[in-house]
């Protein structure tokens, strides 16, 4: 068997690289595996029973399963019954995208009541990201640069560049203290030229779990407005912070009600478990209603030759929920579970650590919030659970805290524990 499948194994490559020469992407180079999405092909390759994938930001329930929220089961049998599949308009669903505003903004806030937020809906929070910076880089008359938290979501970089932004970084975490480097982050803001861009994560920063209190956000826009920096809000995790909606857009809402013009991305991926129906909008206050109708009219313009108009689906669910008194506090009740879900993960993870004498503090697992962890492993750390434990995570040692559940943190814990013991 053995001597037939060699010389089999060493044909088949050289006959490809034959055929590649000839072709027109020849010279085309292998790119790396994405560092979030690539870790679930690994994992989905692993074959082991034990295997746990903590990679990818996606709600689990308490036994590993995705899970679809009973709100959004029920909104879809509600739409079947009606509806039909004509094209969006180029910026979506209108009652979507003012529902959205709306729970993102507040009913309180002075341009929405003043009907001066342009909105669009967008293909998620990827795509309200994208929508934001293609505009901000053809209109934003100031600056063409965008400053990042450091750390950031990864994919945050190649979304402005493509958009056309110059990308910096602003220190965001102290990897002393595990916890926000909140002297560095005002002085980097100070130094900042005036009229830059900066993108602020509203609420359960990703990767690292670290958000401002509620009254350092305020000392963070008393100087984005002394500089005259535009703030830039990716809100991706409203909820799944503190298991409140409202109390996750205090970021947002302080700045809109301090008088900041802002630019807002929202997700419904993670708070609506809508990842793969790709919900999301992004919106810009304005001055008034005709400077918003001016800048919705420009929105479009932006939009039309990318995808021309959104998906449909996705909006009708959010739209429906949204708009529904029951529905909507039905989806409250859910946010709040699955956050509770994963706080309870964190306590009991925590608890084991310790429990095992895992070398270092980990207090930072329960302080951290939102979806993620950043617990501080080491990349070979990683590598090796990976390896050896079949336990998938993103290569800065950040875990997906929803991955998680009683079948399976004992296992994760101990073997978490060995890898910082160096005996894995
Ligand atoms: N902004 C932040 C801060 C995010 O973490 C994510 C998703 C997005 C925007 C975009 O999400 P949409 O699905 O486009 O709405 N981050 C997750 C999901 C996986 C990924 O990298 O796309 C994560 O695991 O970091």
């Amino acid at each position: 068997m053995q001597a037939i499948a060699r010389p089999l194994a060493r044909a088949a490559p050289r006959a490809l690289s034959r055929a590649a020469a000839l072709s027109t992407w020849s010279a085309v180079p292998a790119g790396p595996p994405d560092a979030i999405l690539g870790v679930t092909e690994a994992f989905k390759r692993d074959q082991d029973p034990r295997k746990i994938n903590l990679g990818v930001g996606a709600y689990r329930d308490g036994n590993g399963k995705p899970f679809v929220l009973p709100s959004v089961k029920k909104a879809e049998e509600i739409i079947s019954q009606s509806g039909d599949k004509e094209y969006l308009p180029i910026t979506g669903l209108p009652e979507f995208t003012r529902r959205a505003a709306l729970l993102a903004y507040g009913a309180e806030s002075a341009p929405l009541k003043g009907n001066a937020v342009a909105v669009t809906q967008s293909i998620s929070g990827t795509g309200a990201l994208r929508i934001g910076g293609a505009f901000l880089a053809r209109f934003y008359p100031h600056s063409k640069t965008i400053y990042l938290p450091t750390p950031t979501w990864g994919n945050h970089t190649p979304i402005f560049r493509d958009s056309g932004l110059e990308v910096k970084g602003y220190r965001y975490y102290d990897k002393k203290t595990v916890g926000l480097d909140f002297e560095g982050l005002k002085a980097d803001l100070q130094s900042m030229p005036e009229k830059s861009i900066v993108l602020l994560h509203a609420c359960a920063h990703n990767p690292t779990g670290v958000d401002p209190t509620q009254a350092q956000w305020i000392e963070i826009s008393n100087i984005i407005k002394e500089k005259s920096l535009f703030p830039f809000f990716d809100m991706a995790y409203q909820g799944f912070a503190s298991g409140s909606t409202s109390k996750d857009a205090f970021a947002v809402r302080h700045f809109v009600s301090e008088g900041h013009q802002v630019a807002l991305c929202q997700s419904f991926a993670k708070n609506m478990g809508l990842y793969g129906e790709r919900v999301g909008a992004f919106s810009l206050t304005t001055a008034d209603p005709e400077e918003k109708a001016r800048v919705e009219s420009q929105l479009k313009i932006v939009i039309r030759p990318m995808y021309s108009n959104p998906p449909l689906h996705g909006a009708r669910i959010a739209s429906t929920i949204l708009g529904s008194p029951e529905l909507y506090s039905e989806w409250e009740g859910e946010v709040k579970g699955m956050a509770e879900r994963i706080i309870s993960m964190r306590d009991r993870l925590y608890d084991n650590l310790v429990a095992q004498k895992t070398p270092g503090e980990w207090g930072h697992i329960k302080s951290q919030i939102g979806m993620f962890s950043f617990t501080g492993l080491t990349t070979p750390q990683t590598k090796a659970l990976a390896e050896k434990a079949h336990i998938y995570m993103t290569a800065d040692g950040r875990i997906s805290m929803a991955g998680l559940n009683a079948h399976n943190i004992d296992y994760f814990s101990e073997s978490v524990s060995r890898a910082v013991k160096g005996d894995i």
